[in-house]
């Protein structure tokens, strides 16, 4: 469907110089694309900031992200950065919030839902919001281009047509995305349909979502990022401390029953290697996009910022006073990754390292602490999901290639970083078109670190991981953001479908992007006579 109709404006932008003019007169989103500065590729007209009288949504909600004190520590409260939501339209339900955390409240939606989000900008510097995962029009993508400053408003309005999963949300102003999910802004978006539902996966106090961070406290309770020193935006930012849901020494209470455990990597940098502490093999059921086809089996798995895994846990077997925990084996980043920097090294003269990436530790423990009577089998199959075809794809003998450099102290795609608007010839595909992308971890020596590589507006299916081979990965199903370790190729086969515009592909590990290992792709698609103006 067309969410563009009647939203668009007129453009014919006169060029780069005054656009910003224009933008913050006009105050909605961009137009005209420049590529490698040589002028203008084409004009592309984005729809009106003023909401559509013809879009009537199913679930309306104000997000606001605002300073804000919680207690997370004994003693004094931390000073945060916070997602508050508040149901216009829909069931309150909608809107869960976590008590005493940082985080935002998780946001639920079905699959064909129409959802309108008015997000206001409360915190002192420019801020939008990137529904991660999500597949929307390139204007409700929340690319930094379309970011708002204290006070100002966006309004987002889409369809929910992703499959059942666990999505989030979380801001993307370029250079500032590390620091503000640091300070606390980050939700859980999650979308349900009837092919999840017919199922039948444990749900209620049975489905638990599971936000991994890593925060570091000053003794006055308050949270210290980086130094801001090239060094640690190399590496980037690690804490000493693992946040589940923004608390910290978590432990979840379980009763003898199957849970569906919902987890998110919503850490600036660090990778988990998600294991059993009593050695039993992880059962999972989910990624990024949504079920699995059927349940796979891991001794252990990574997750990368990002990433998403959904893990059955069935502790029907276990007596009431049973303990485990979910753990992070340890495990070599590579040349940059943190590990090898060693414990308490100084790095270039910035802060310790106490826990570096790669480091083993306990993430939550899970207490048995009651009987329940509750026969529940893990279901055979999850979900349909039809085979990668990768003839399919119109470069199917040549995939687009993409290699994660390092230049001149900054990570980079292909040489290159990031530029607001910039489109480079081979970073322009057709709409509608499936193509296989291929990027390679092979820029070799001391500067080698795991990249998490994450695709806005886009579910792709991974075709083959090659280089280093490790266990760890869950490629099946959909993903939007894969990990790749140094010396690892990856290949995914993508489809360009629905939306025409600038989109963002870049590493999510937040200090990476943030220094501009970021870039766009164009979605090129025909302009329609709304749109054309
Ligand atoms: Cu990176």
């Amino acid at each position: 469907m067309n969410l563009m109709k009647n939203r668009s404006i007129g453009s014919g932008f006169p060029g780069n110089k005054n656009r910003r003019q224009f933008l913050k007169i006009a105050g909605y989103g961009t137009i005209g694309l420049m590529t490698g500065g040589f002028g203008p590729l084409l004009n592309y007209s984005v729809a009106s900031q003023n909401a559509d009288t013809n879009f009537t949504p199913d679930l309306d909600i104000s997000l606001t992200a605002r300073p804000d004190e919680v207690a997370v520590l004994p003693g004094r409260p931390t000073q945060v950065w916070r997602y508050h939501a508040f149901v216009h339209k829909g069931e309150k339900s909608r809107v869960v919030e976590i008590p005493r955390s940082y985080l935002g409240p998780i946001i639920k939606a079905y699959r064909g839902e129409k959802v309108r989000i008015r997000f206001t900008n409360e915190i002192p510097e420019e801020s939008i919001v990137h529904w991660h995962g999500l597949h929307v029009p390139a204007i409700m993508d929340g690319h930094p281009r379309y970011v708002v400053s204290q006070g100002q408003s966006y309004l987002y309005e889409f369809e929910v047509n992703n499959r059942a999963g666990t999505y989030w949300y979380h801001p993307h102003p370029h250079g500032r995305t590390g620091p503000q999910v640091y300070r606390g802004l980050a939700g859980l978006f999650i979308v349900s349909d009837e092919e999840e539902q017919s199922v039948g996966l444990p749900d209620g106090e049975y489905e638990v979502p599971l936000v991994l961070q890593d925060r570091t406290f000053g003794s006055d309770n308050q949270l210290i990022y980086t130094s801001g020193h090239r060094m640690e935006q190399m590496t980037g930012f690690l804490g000493d401390m693992i946040m589940v849901n923004g608390l910290p020494d978590f432990t979840l209470p379980a009763s003898t029953c199957a849970y569906r455990l919902r987890l998110l990597n919503g850490s600036n940098s660090r990778i988990y290697k998600l294991a059993w502490k009593d050695d039993r093999p992880l059962t999972i059921i989910g990624t990024d996009g949504g079920l699995l086809e059927r349940p796979v089996f891991r001794q252990y798995a990574f997750l990368s910022p990002g990433e998403r895994l959904e893990i059955w846990a069935d502790f029907s077997e276990y007596p009431v006073g049973f303990e485990t925990s979910l753990i992070s084996l340890p495990f070599d980043p590579g040349g940059m990754g943190g590990r090898r920097m060693g414990r308490g090294m100084m790095m270039g003269g910035g802060m310790a390292q106490n826990l570096p990436n790669g480091a083993g530790f306990s993430i939550f423990k899970i207490k048995v602490v009651k009987n329940v009577k509750k026969d529940q089998s893990l279901p055979e199959q999850l979900s349909e999901i039809s085979p990668p075809q990768q003839d399919e794809a119109v470069n199917f003998l040549n995939p687009r290639q993409f290699y994660l450099t390092m230049r001149h102290m900054q990570w980079s795609i292909n040489g290159r970083v990031f530029q607001m608007e910039e489109v480079a010839d081979d970073e322009i595909v057709q709409l509608g078109s499936k193509e296989l992308w291929e990027f390679h971890n092979t820029g070799g020596g001391m500067m080698n670190m795991p990249h998490p590589i994450h695709l806005h507006g886009k579910q792709f299916q991974v075709i083959e991981r090659s280089g280093v081979m490790h266990e760890g990965y869950v490629d099946e199903g959909w993903k939007d953001t894969v990990l790749i370790m140094p010396g690892e190729r990856i290949r995914f086969l993508v489809d360009f479908a629905d939306y025409p515009g600038l989109f963002l592909y870049h590493c999510h590990n937040l200090e990476h992007e943030d220094m501009g290992m970021m870039r766009n792709y164009f979605v090129r698609g025909p302009i329609s006579s709304e749109q054309r103006l």
